[in-house]
């Protein structure tokens, strides 16, 4: 059982987060994805998400291609969770590229392209703007 983990804060889900996910899924047998908390996203990325931990945690439970999700409080968990979930591959966009190389000496360390196209701040934009034509389709 090759068991994958990921990390985000999958704030107004949409597909660059499902492409993100299906393709993290397929690099083993079970996915875990650790979902910032709303106190982690305000103190630590001073991101203010539009959509609560709860509801974000429900919609990630709801896929397929998820298997667990734990919250993910700091910066500092991950060797954690990896030695603890037993994690084989750990799995994130190519726009953390880098960032995650320490967790070579415990698991694998994948970075996935992302989606172009979407992002969470980008439906933030086009809805504050009032936008009448539509996002681009995702690539
Ligand atoms: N993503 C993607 N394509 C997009 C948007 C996001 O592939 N168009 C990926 C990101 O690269 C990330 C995951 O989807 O791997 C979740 O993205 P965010 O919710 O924006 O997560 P982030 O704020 O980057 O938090 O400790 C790591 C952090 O918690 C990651």
């Amino acid at each position: 059982m090759r068991t994958v983990l990921t990390y985000g804060t999958f704030d107004l889900f949409h597909v660059g987060h499902l492409n993100l996910l299906n393709r993290a899924r397929a690099h083993g047998d079970q996915l875990i994805v650790a979902l910032s908390t709303d106190e982690f996203n305000l103190k630590m990325k001073n991101k203010v998400t539009a959509i609560p931990y709860p509801d974000r945690k429900k919609i990630l439970e709801a896929l397929r291609c998820v298997d667990l999700v734990i919250p993910e409080n700091n910066w500092e968990q991950k060797i954690e969770d990896v030695l603890k979930h037993q994690v084989d591959t750990f799995v994130m966009g190519h726009d953390w590229e880098g960032k995650f190389d320490f967790l070579n000496e415990y698991c694998e360390v994948v970075y996935l392209p992302r989606t172009e196209n979407i992002s969470s701040s980008e439906i933030k934009t086009h809805i504050s703007k009032g936008r009448t034509t539509q996002i681009k389709a995702a690539v």
